[in-house]
């Protein structure tokens, strides 16, 4: 039996390391000669979801045409990395539930694996590398998760990760620990 797809889904704040330890982790699944493929903001939310925004309809919307693609791209033995806030749980529960239906009889259904990117607010704040928590203070920019709109942490994430705490490098080691010990690579 050959490699397996499954979706290794990352949700947190706006600049808690989302996409900077995705892109690392993709980067160790080629490198040791797994198919991986990263879905994010830069790829989505310009192309496939342009049309939407950041209400809360839209965003259900994104994350909902997200879980669709990715569960594609772990249908064809890739492993899917999503890099998306993801705010609501109900919307992760969808994606999660989206996994665990099969799509042909007699299949297994594919894994999907919530990793927490948990850093407070305050950090991702400070860190701010866009200014948009400071335009979103100043009333610049509405519906700004964290701010003035929700994020509901997840309640039994598979992973959770402190990126304040731990380097890009500690965070992709727990996760690759993660995924060899459950027989995913
Ligand atoms: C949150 C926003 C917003 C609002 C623009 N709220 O740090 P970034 O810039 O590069 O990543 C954020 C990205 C969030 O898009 P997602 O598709 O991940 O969101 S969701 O899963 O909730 O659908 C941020 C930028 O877009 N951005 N406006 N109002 N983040």
């Amino acid at each position: 039996r050959g490699q397996r797809g499954f979706t290794v889904w990352f949700t947190g704040l706006s600049a808690s390391g989302k996409s900077t330890v995705a892109t690392a982790l993709e980067q160790h699944l080629l490198h040791i000669g797994l198919a991986a493929y990263r879905l994010d903001g830069d790829n989505v939310r310009f192309g496939l979801n342009k049309d939407l925004g950041f209400s809360e309809k839209d965003r259900n919307e994104n994350i909902r045409r997200i879980a669709e693609v990715a569960k594609l791209f772990a249908d064809s033995s890739t492993i899917a990395l999503t890099s998306f806030i993801s705010p609501y749980r109900a919307d992760r529960q969808i994606a999660r539930d989206l996994h665990a239906k099969v799509s042909h009889p007699g299949d297994e259904p594919l894994p999907f694996i919530e990793v927490f990117v948990d850093v407070p607010l305050e950090v991702a704040e400070k860190r701010d590398p866009k200014g948009l928590y400071k335009k979103a203070r100043a009333g610049e920019i509405k519906d700004f998760t964290g701010i003035s709109a929700p994020y509901e942490a997840p309640e039994a994430p598979e992973i959770t990760i402190r990126t304040d705490l731990l380097s890009v490098e500690e965070c992709v080691r727990k996760i690759v620990d993660y995924l060899a010990e459950k027989g995913l690579i």
